[in-house]
């Protein structure tokens, strides 16, 4: 999401690098909820210090030009791999990976490691946390991955998770290896590169439409099929496919387990611009988790998942064949699907909508945390106010009325407990991600999440504990909206 030219806006926006951090602290400064911009050096790769007894996980990934075969539908694209399955990046709660980023793309590019509360210097934000990874250079991150869950890991550069630039990552719970009989993790994405217009062509489009973002309230509908949803405008782009495991719904991957067997599954929305309603025909789904940490156990239909979000649910799998369906919330398009076959049974057509998404949908934030992922109860010593703006026409977005590289960073101590109340000013959802943190909502008993969905006009409290120092994107997780502007960084 970070050019140099961004860069070099980010760091005018902070007043150039001359000014001190400690001459900012010795002026006496209005202390509002957004508080005195420091100076920010890319941080040093300095070593690791790794948990003793911790297992390196040593991979190479290599981004690419590609042709993907979605299942008859062939499209040119960049990727990791040749396939978007099976290619889960695997480890334990307390692993150190050690991942060289080999970038064979024409371009920069950079990997951000979604949810994960690594050390700064390798969250892959180009511009704030590292140079951008140049074509045909390479760049080794190095982190600890200290929690268990499901996560995955994208590109931070433009609008490049918008092509084939992601895969899952999964960290398992050495002490809680869970008594499922199969798991499958399932990757929902909508898909326009290479068969539609291209993710640069539709910004390029949005950027010529851009303008001043509105302050305030603005009840602007300007996005598509708006109207449909009981999530507001959910979207602005219409996509020719929709995508699990990177096949089309005419196309779909096959889950195979037996009748009975105990299935884990993770779910992860890697989309640009979609939100996906989920079920599973026939089936509930008991929740377990969000965002990678253990909620109390839900039952449910259909679960929404926004952009950025991971959900984990466990079904008990009848005897057939079923259809796992993700819709495009407020779209048209044909919904995304595996095909889960324990049994005999004929695959309905691609169109038929399984009845489970035609009612109520569990939304993340109406999950509570289990006990054991609550962090320790702590009042906030520093709220900040974070609103969201802007408009479809013209096209703008922005956080407390300012677009990223005009921002002022949201500034803390180490140590502090702080409170983010989230206000949505816009009739749009937006999915606000914080990086290498995970929030502790605290009117949801505590429920952990690093992607939170805001619905038009509804404000939802976050609180962090500043346990991990350094430059931190907090951003919109739809990749257009975040790349006009709706991004800013919290810093301590
Ligand atoms: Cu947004």
């Amino acid at each position: 999401m970070n050019t140099i030219t961004r860069r070099q806006a980010l760091l005018a926006g902070l007043g150039l690098a001359s000014t001190s951090a400690l001459a900012a602290c010795g002026a006496k400064q209005p202390s509002p909820a957004s508080t005195t911009p420091a100076t920010w050096a890319i941080p040093t790769q300095t070593p690791l210090a790794t948990p003793a007894g911790a297992t390196t996980v040593t991979h190479t990934l290599t981004p690419r030009p590609v042709t993907l075969d979605l299942g008859g539908v062939l499209a040119k694209t960049w990727a990791y791999t040749d396939e978007l399955d099976g290619n889960v990046l695997r480890g334990k709660a307390g692993d150190l990976f050690r991942v060289t980023v080999d970038n064979q793309l024409p371009t920069a590019t950079s990997v951000h490691w979604h949810g994960i509360a690594l050390r700064n210097a390798s969250d892959g934000v180009p511009g704030v946390t590292q140079d951008p990874i140049a074509a045909k250079s390479a760049f080794t991150y190095e982190f600890v991955a200290p929690h268990a869950g499901t996560y995955f890991f994208h590109p931070h550069s433009g609008v490049q998770i918008d092509r084939g630039l992601y895969a899952p990552l999964v960290l398992d719970d050495p002490r809680d290896p869970g008594d499922h009989d199969a798991e499958w993790v399932l990757v929902l994405d909508d898909w326009t590169d290479g068969v539609g217009k291209s993710p640069d062509a539709i910004f390029a489009d949005f950027k010529a439409n851009s303008g001043p973002l509105s302050q305030g309230m603005n009840h602007d509908m300007g996005g598509m099929d708006h109207g449909s949803s009981p999530l507001g405008d959910a979207g602005d782009v219409s996509y020719p496919h929709y995508v699990v495991n990177g096949r089309i719904p005419a196309a779909p991957r096959t889950l195979t387990a037996r009748p009975g067997d105990k299935v884990r599954l993770r779910l992860i929305n890697a989309g640009a611009d979609t939100i996906f309603k989920v079920g599973l025909s026939g089936h509930r789904l008991t929740i377990t988790h969000a965002d990678g940490f253990a909620v109390q156990p839900v039952e449910a239909t259909a679960i929404y998942l926004a952009m950025g979000e991971r959900i984990d649910a466990t079904v008990t799998v009848g005897d057939g064949v079923f259809v796992l369906q993700a819709a495009p919330e407020g779209k048209t398009g044909t919904p995304a699907r595996a095909i889960v076959k324990t049994g005999a049974g004929s695959i309905p057509p691609a169109t038929t909508r399984i009845p489970e998404l035609g009612g109520k949908a569990a939304l993340g934030t109406a999950l509570r945390a289990a006990d054991a992922a609550k962090l320790p109860d702590k009042e906030p010593e520093q709220t900040l106010e974070v609103q969201l703006n802007g408009q479809m026409k013209p096209y703008a977005w922005g956080i407390n009325g300012k677009k990223f590289g005009e921002d002022t960073p949201l500034s803390i101590s180490p140590g502090q407990r702080v409170r983010m109340r989230m206000t949505n000013m816009t009739m749009m959802a937006h999915p606000m991600h914080i990086h290498g943190h995970t929030w502790s909502l605290p009117g949801s008993n505590g429920l952990r999440k690093d992607t939170v969905l805001l619905l038009p006009m509804q404000t939802i409290e976050a609180d962090l504990q500043a346990d991990n120092p350094g430059a931190w994107m907090l951003h919109c997780h739809n990749i257009y909206h975040a790349e006009i502007g709706m991004m800013t960084s919290l810093r301590y």
